[in-house]
């Protein structure tokens, strides 16, 4: 059968066949492949710097409020780090060294710092490559100072033993168990959204002046004013003098380099970096290029300041971005081409940084070196119109022809989005590395209207991770969410509270022995109970967290952004901000996989009493060795993601059961902690502590990701697969988040312009259904195999992972098979 490839697919044969890529030669695109070309393959190094200076500040400064400590911490960064002016970059400002880098946060976890500088250049999931001096200065400068001080280390003295057994190895708090997983220790905040909007429009003297002017009228005579608001004024105001000032020495080292460059075309690109960085960002945008390079400075100093999540998302920039390019455009100073440059200039430079993990869990949570800076387009403007422009469009065409796993480009849908935009989206997608996602409107509007938003803000949402959003200045930060391993209470339900890998340890609740169990009530009340009792710990972890993270961490820079924050004098990592949103989550991690053993149990031993229980958990514990044909029976019964009722209303069920939880409990703690289905890569190492399960899932292997159906289970095609979404959904509740679909299609699925109607179709069809998200792998299975045996000749094949794209050759075998193994549509 001919096998119709990708336009990415047939790059990578064109480019193994020694055919070079057109559009290398192109005038918008030649400096960016330059140095991409330079950077591309590197193996990333990890740059202390940060991590020093940030050190020896805290260090001198025990005891003084911590916002005013972080704040003089980041001046004394901006005064002393490495500045960088990279050959060929219009656009400056870097956190670390040339080429890829990671960067140290060790007041997070940094007692894994021992551990990390053994492990980081060998281990398997995303090495990095750490000079020994650098390791000499952790050892001797960094880590000291950190242990028991850690966020990581408070947070596991204060769960709860019961708590903690579910959470960490309770021998070793190193260890995670993958059962309830915190993520707070290895990101301060969950992903953000700044305000760069405003960074334009006033720059930070004027939120410098802001500050300023609340400082002078404080009341003198009031502790509060004295004890709070006086030093998070002083930081706002450290804080803006510090980005300026790092701004400046950019300008000072851009103008130096002029004067030494014989290129005259350089030496002018030089003279203009060196007067856009004297004026950006401590002042209002003049143009484009001062845009762009003001929120590159604002993104990059939020990076040293710290580790958000992931991400650092660019927000909606064909929206803010657009005044200033039409303004350059009908003004002549600017043509497409140059502003193409200019993004495809920002778009390698973020793909230099690289989140570095230092403990194991977040490493195996965020594989392929992820981080993914979400770019929002689209979407609907304020009062409610489309928000499509021609900087939509450029972006979508630099996506498509530029091939680099960043930015992360979501696309804002609507259900009166014009049919040249689904159609360039389309088009997009069919490229084949994964772009853009896509986030609903329809679903995302009416649901954060239900929380509290209003239409104001809510309309100007933006993409603020894999698949949340942030309207930046009515959220308040949200703390690293805890993952839960639901597969883990499908097998407590089969062996009474525990699970294969800890042996006789009772890990969950002793529900009983389900041999005994007459009838399938029983056994469904006895997994909502296991459920319940994971969410439970997933709920005191979060009561813990939120309450030792303002003691741990504190962010001028965010906060600065921030109205409500500069409003209430508050830093945005205080628990309650007077008049914020805090959109907190659990994590449903392993849905299908509990969906369909939910459906097998049902059928075949209470309905059909073809299989015992005691059959089925014999086939487990041998892990089907010898039990093939019961593994063949459990496999073919009803599962989620083919539209079909009978799984699909057990689906909704243990939906419905979950967000009556949160709607009982979250109230108590402030915050909407609702059910999320985002699994970044967890799914894998959480399949790992998970035996053999009743769908005929073998021991060990991935679990289900997100809200898609189970590895192969799904065989009435894509529609089926959203129609599930849609059935297992409950739309009377709002204790819900973003639920991430991940779909694969063969590129023969969408083949031509027939190929591209039918996916507009799919797309309105998700429109339609009120589905939070979807994204694509289209991609031969066939490419993906080959990909493992010949690494170099696809070592630029990126792909869809979770909410992000990744270099296939940077992921582990284990997850690299589990993508291999999700259904590739053949027709739609
Ligand atoms: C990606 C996952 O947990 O950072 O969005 O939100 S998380």
């Amino acid at each position: 059968m001919e096998c119709y490839l990708s336009p990415q697919e047939q790059l990578l044969t064109k480019t193994a066949e020694g055919i070079e890529n057109p559009l290398r030669s192109q005038d918008r695109h030649i400096r960016a492949f330059k140095i991409l070309d330079k950077t591309q393959n590197l193996t990333p190094k990890v740059d202390v710097q940060r991590g020093k200076l940030f050190t020896e500040i805290m260090k001198e400064t025990e005891g003084e409020p911590l916002v005013l400590r972080w704040a003089q911490a980041m001046m004394h960064v901006a005064k002393n780090i490495d500045i960088y002016i990279d050959d060929d970059q219009l656009l400056v400002g870097r956190a670390g060294a040339q080429g890829r880098y990671g960067i140290l946060y060790p007041e997070l976890d940094g007692d894994f710092l021992d551990l990390a500088v053994k492990q980081l250049t060998t281990r398997d999931v995303s090495p990095f490559i750490i000079e020994s001096e650098d390791v000499d200065i952790i050892i001797n400068e960094i880590a000291p100072f950190w242990k028991g001080k850690t966020f990581h280390e408070d947070l596991a003295k204060a769960l709860p033993a019961d708590t903690l057994k579910m959470t960490y190895d309770p021998k070793d708090v190193m260890l995670s168990r993958y059962i309830v997983n915190e993520t707070a220790s290895f990101r301060s905040a969950l992903q953000w959204v700044h305000d760069f909007e405003k960074v334009l429009k006033i720059g930070f003297k004027g939120i410098r002046n802001q500050a300023q002017e609340k400082l002078d009228n404080l009341d003198i005579f009031s502790p509060i004013d004295n004890c709070e608001k006086k030093p998070f004024l002083t930081a706002i105001i450290t804080i803006c003098d510090a980005i300026c000032l790092w701004a400046k020495r950019h300008s000072d080292m851009a103008a130096n380099m002029a004067i030494s460059e014989s290129d005259p075309q350089r030496k002018a690109e030089l003279e203009t970096i060196a007067e856009n960085c004297a004026h950006v960002p401590e002042n209002p945008a003049r143009n484009f290029r001062e845009a762009m390079q003001s929120q590159w400075f604002t993104q990059m100093f939020s990076r040293l300041e710290q580790k958000t999540g992931t991400v650092i998302s660019n927000g909606r920039m064909d929206q803010y971005l657009y005044p200033f390019y039409k303004a350059d455009i009908e003004a002549g100073t600017l043509n497409e081409d140059q502003a193409t440059e200019l993004f495809e200039c920002m778009w390698v430079a973020m793909a230099q940084y690289i989140d570095l993990y230092l403990s194991p869990t977040g490493g195996a949570f965020n594989e392929g070196y992820a981080h993914w800076e979400a770019v929002t387009v689209g979407g609907q403007t304020r009062d409610g119109r489309d928000a499509s422009n021609d900087l939509t469009y450029l972006i979508l065409k630099s996506k498509r022809e530029f091939p680099l796993h960043y930015p992360d480009l979501a696309a804002r849908l609507h259900a009166r989005a014009p049919e040249r935009y689904l159609y360039e989206i389309a088009e997009t997608i069919k490229e084949g590395s994964g772009f853009p996602k896509l986030i609903n409107d329809e679903e995302i509007i009416p649901l954060h209207l239900a929380k509290g938003a209003t239409f104001e803000e809510i309309y100007d949402y933006a993409v603020s991770g894999c698949a949340e959003v942030r309207m930046p200045n009515r959220d308040t930060y949200t703390s690293g969410c805890a993952y839960i391993n639901f597969a883990a209470a499908i097998e407590m339900t089969m062996y009474n509270g525990r699970m294969k890998l800890h042996g006789d340890e009772v890990i969950g609740l002793e529900t009983g022995d389900p041999t005994e169990f007459t009838d399938w009530d029983q056994f469904w009340i006895a997994y909502l109970q296991q459920q319940q009792n994971l969410i439970k710990h997933a709920f005191i972890q979060q009561y813990h967290i939120i309450n030792l993270r303002n003691k741990h961490f504190a962010t001028p820079l965010g906060s600065a952004m921030h109205d409500l924050c500069m409003e209430h004098c508050k830093d945005l990592h205080t628990p309650i901000i007077e008049g914020g949103i805090d959109l907190g989550y659990f994590e449903f991690i392993g849905y299908g996989t509990v969906v369909d053993s939910l459906s097998a149990i049902k059928k075949l031993v209470f309905e059909e009493k073809k299989l015992t229980m005691k059959e089925v958990i014999d086939a487990l514990k041998v892990n089907f060795k010898g039990k093939k044909d019961i593994q063949a029976m459990l496999k073919n019964v009803p599962c989620y993601g083919n539209n079909d009722d009978y799984a699909d209303s057990i689906a909704k069920a243990i939906d419905r059961s979950a967000q009556d939880y949160t709607r009982n409990y979250s109230k108590e703690l402030n915050v909407h902690l609702d059910l999320r289905l985002v699994p970044f890569t967890s799914h894998v190492p959480f399949g790992k502590v998970v035996g053999a399960t009743p769908n005929g899932r073998v021991d060990c292997f991935p679990l289900s990701d997100g809200s898609s159906a189970s590895h192969g289970a799904d065989v009435n095609g894509p529609t089926a697969v959203l129609m599930s979404n849609f059935n297992s959904k409950n739309y009377d509740h709002r204790e819900h988040a973003a639920r991430l679909l991940n779909i694969k299609l063969t590129p023969g699925c969408v083949k031509g312009e027939e190929g591209t109607k039918k996916l507009v179709a799919f797309i309105k069809t998700l429109i339609d259904l009120k589905l939070w998200h979807a994204q694509f792998n289209i991609i031969n299975k066939a490419t993906l195999l080959a990909a493992q045996i010949e690494p170099e000749r696809y070592r630029n094949l990126i792909v869809r992972v979770a909410g992000y794209s990744a270099y296939f050759c940077d992921l582990t075998k284990d997850l690299q098979d589990d993508l291999i193994a999700r259904t590739g549509h053949e027709t739609m």
